[in-house]
């Protein structure tokens, strides 16, 4: 495995890096949480980058004709390749260096893709990805909860009952979306036995999310980070709120903040402190009703997303994580 680089851990506010990769020239919506994930995501990795992106909002606001807010090298590839792409690359320096036919020194390869991109269509190529122990690469996931670009479609990231223009409320059946969201973070952890690192994160949280970017690079071998990105379009809010939505996800125990480092579970930020029973989760109400996209709830409604939610804390073995409980032992 090639040799990783010397990224320390970001102590405060004060240390976080001045120098932009991701500046300005892009045209995503005002208040885009993922564009602020590309910004912090390549702020903590720095200039020794190569970033790779699958089509989505990523890859389309971010490369309008003859303008990129890029400052690293960056390319785009085909909506369910980022696994691919970052393999190839990982692969394609390393033998270019042992050639002698660049320098020999580490460079960070990170892929991102969107949820249509990744928790869908690109699932089975981070899969082979995530078992190339041979590489160091990091897959990011910047989970808006639709396939954003095309004018907001359901994605296998997409609460359940949210309004999307695949599953509009109509007068015959208010719920168009009767799936629950895919469990990603842990279906990479719990499948890839010898990756080293496997997190979630939210921007609300910068800091914890720069330095989770910094630990999966520097930890070796492939690992992923799965964000969770409130979207003002899709989501039908005022931009402003995006900071708060994201806190809010958290608080309510919808999104759970945690890393998986060689096997072992971390909760971290407000999910710890629910977890511990330090503090107590908000009623999901108080998040769903601040988007145009579950407008249309019905107080069952909203009860049935709570009980969803109450169940993954209360009866999962692992609370946000694994969704099996224990069964009846008769013997
Ligand atoms: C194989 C393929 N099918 C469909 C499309 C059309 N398409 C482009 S972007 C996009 C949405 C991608 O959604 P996601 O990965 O969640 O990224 P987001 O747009 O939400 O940022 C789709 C369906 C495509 N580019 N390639
Ligand atoms: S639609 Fe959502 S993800 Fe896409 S650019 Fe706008 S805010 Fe960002
Ligand atoms: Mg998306």
């Amino acid at each position: 495995m090639a040799t990783v680089q010397d990224l320390p851990q970001i102590r405060g506010v004060k240390d976080i890096p001045l120098e932009e990769f991701y500046t300005s020239g892009h045209r995503t919506c005002q208040g885009c949480e993922s564009a602020l994930v590309m910004r912090l995501m390549i702020k903590a990795a720095g200039q020794r980058t190569i970033v790779l992106g699958s089509t989505g909002c990523m890859y389309v606001a971010n490369t309008t004709y003859y303008s990129t807010p890029w400052v690293v090298p960056w390319m785009h590839t085909q909506l369910g390749s980022a696994g691919s792409a970052a393999i190839g690359t990982a692969a394609g320096l390393s033998s270019m260096m042992r050639k002698g036919k660049m320098q020999d020194e580490p460079i960070n390869v990170i892929a991102f893709c969107g949820d249509g991109g990744g928790v869908d269509m690109g699932l089975s190529a981070i899969s082979a990805a995530l078992q190339h122990q041979e590489y160091n690469l990091l897959i990011v996931c910047y989970d808006n909860e639709s396939y954003a670009n095309t004018d907001i479609q359901v994605s296998g990231s997409t609460p359940w009952g949210a309004n999307t223009t695949f599953s509009p409320p109509g007068k015959e059946t208010r719920i168009m979306n009767t799936k629950w969201k895919k469990n990603m973070a842990p279906m990479m952890a719990v499948g890839h036995p010898d990756m080293k690192y496997v997190a979630t994160a939210c921007a609300s949280y910068g800091l914890d999310f720069n330095n989770k970017v910094r630990r999966a690079l520097t930890v070796g071998g492939p690992t992923f980070l799965h964000c969770f990105d409130p979207c003002p379009k899709g989501w039908d809010y005022d931009p402003k709120y995006s900071h708060e939505l994201g806190m809010l996800a958290i608080e309510t125990g919808l999104w759970i903040q945690y890393e998986i480092t060689d096997g072992e579970l971390i909760l971290n930020g407000p999910s710890r402190a629910i977890a511990k029973g330090i503090r107590k989760r908000k009623p999901v109400e108080e998040y769903l009703m601040r988007q145009g996209r579950f407008a249309h709830f019905l107080p069952e409604d909203i009860k049935y997303f709570q009980e969803r939610v109450d169940e993954q804390w209360e009866k999962w073995w692992i609370p946000g994580l694994v969704p099996i409980t224990p069964g009846q032992d008769d013997a």
